[in-house]
């Protein structure tokens, strides 16, 4: 079931409300336009609005000041209203008609107060003019940097190379179909057209995603890239009209560099991992095989298929791999290979009995990074298992620069674990701002602290 959040009548405005009001500020997601910019946006500002509340037939415009910040979203008052809450507003400040303190005077809009309060205040003038001293605004380059910060290299026809979400282990070409808010529809080269053009086979990812990469890239990492079947006729989709353009190394972000000289990850070490299948499992994990440029392929313990069509790249900064005995140490609940149980499993005795050796901890990067996101934050974040969604989430956890997200109204089974600085997830608004479809919760909440149901999505690649 998709559900667009603009149909179902979602308004985060009322929902904050009802769910306490929390949600990440816009500066903890580096990638999120504005990000830069937000530490001068904050409550108490004072701005210029356009006024709902007037009879006249023309746009006019009154101060407001924020009263409440969360994401994008401001909770505005009319100057005039003092403490009278009932006719507070929530606006986007990325899209909405708000503008900093003097816009109107240079603009030659009218500043007309709203006709409820009109009464009260006989000295329009005066009464401002005492409000606004020592008041701040919005900087006057708001909406240039908006504007600026969403800007995206990438433009349909480009071709890349992604995960292939039919088998995890290999990347395949696709080139870039639509670019919404910076995330990339992906078409398969060969995904394949049904008998109406419809397209079969599609992947959606941020552009900074590290599942996508520049043409050329699985060779010279050495990771597993599925031939493109040249049967397949793509020709008449629109994204593949366009004279296909590879896309290069500096359209995307650069990973941190990894020193791989002597003591880097080996095949076998173990480790615990992130399922890549199944985002809520941190699991007992093997090293099974070494690429360049920090990149290893790592396989899930007793659940592997054996030809390594299940194996997943990650790179050795990922947040994604962690070092032996990390879960213990920080309360999570490690997913053990089948046949082993909480009550006896120990890391001592599973290296002993496999005869293998934990990869050394300083190869990983579990660096505390200083996030600002605490548990209870609301976020819009994408459905990593169906990652076309991004949904109405919240921060369940955070460990090291682990968070652990849930979408509302789903079952736990859907939670997971994401890294703070994750492409993939956004401040609440950012859907209104960019255009994306918001998936909203759906029902009622599950009652907290149920158990887990045995419905596994691991089933479902992607
Ligand atoms: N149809 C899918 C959608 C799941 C999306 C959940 N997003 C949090 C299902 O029901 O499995």
């Amino acid at each position: 079931i998709v559900q667009d959040a603009t149909l179902a009548g979602f308004d985060w405005g009322s929902y904050l409300e009802k769910s306490g009001l929390l949600a990440a500020p816009v500066s903890c997601f580096r990638h999120a336009p504005l990000c830069a910019q937000w530490d001068d946006i904050y409550v108490g500002l004072k701005v210029e609005v356009l006024n709902t509340h007037t009879a006249l037939p023309s746009k006019v415009y009154w101060i407001a000041t924020v009263v409440q910040l969360t994401g994008y979203k401001a909770l505005l008052r009319y100057e005039g209203f003092e403490d009278d809450d009932s006719h507070d507003l929530w606006c986007n400040l990325g899209t909405a008609d708000v503008h900093p303190i003097g816009w109107c005077a240079v603009n030659s809009k009218l500043l007309v107060p709203p006709q409820e309060v009109h009464q009260h205040i006989k000295d329009w003038k005066s009464y401002l003019m005492e409000r606004l001293v020592g008041a701040h605004t919005l900087p006057v380059d708001f909406h240039v940097k908006m504007a600026d910060s969403l800007r995206c290299p990438f433009r349909q026809g480009v071709r890349v190379e992604v995960v292939d979400r039919s088998q995890v282990s290999r990347t395949r070409l696709a080139v870039v179909d639509t670019v919404i808010g910076g995330r990339l529809r992906l078409l398969y080269e060969d995904g394949g057209l049904g008998p109406s053009g419809e397209v079969l086979s599609d992947f959606w990812c941020h552009m900074q995603s590290p599942l996508v990469h520049p043409v050329g890239w699985s060779e010279r990492v050495g990771h597993s890239i599925k031939k493109t079947d040249v049967n397949v006729n793509m020709s008449s989709h629109p994204a593949f009209r366009k004279v296909l353009q590879n896309s290069v190394p500096d359209q995307f972000k650069k990973l941190r560099t990894v020193y791989m000289g002597n003591k880097f990850f080996e095949e076998g070490m173990k480790l615990e991992a992130v399922d890549p299948l199944n985002l809520g499992n941190i699991c007992v994990a093997s090293i099974r095989k070494v690429l360049l440029d920090g990149y290893i392929m790592v396989g899930i313990d007793g659940v592997e298929i054996g030809d390594g069509s299940d194996w997943f790249c990650y790179h050795a900064s990922s947040h994604a791999i962690l070092p032996v005995g990390y879960c213990e140490s920080n309360n999570i609940p490690l997913t053990l290979p089948p046949g082993y149980d909480h009550a006896t499993f120990t890391w001592a005795q599973y290296l002993e009995e496999t005869g293998t050796v934990a990869a050394p901890q300083r190869l990983f990067n579990t660096d505390d990074v200083g996030h600002g996101f605490t548990p209870g934050m609301k976020l819009e974040a994408v459905d990593l298992m169906e990652p076309r969604l991004v949904c109405v989430a919240t921060v369940r956890r955070c460990v090291g620069r682990l968070l652990l997200l849930h979408f509302d109204g789903w079952e736990p089974e859907f939670d997971q674990w994401v890294d703070c600085q994750s492409p993939e997830i956004y401040p609440v608004g950012w859907c209104e701002i960019t255009g994306y479809q918001l998936q909203p919760p759906i029902g009622p909440e599950p009652p907290q602290g149920q158990e887990r149901s045995n419905t596994s999505r691991k089933a479902k690649p992607f």
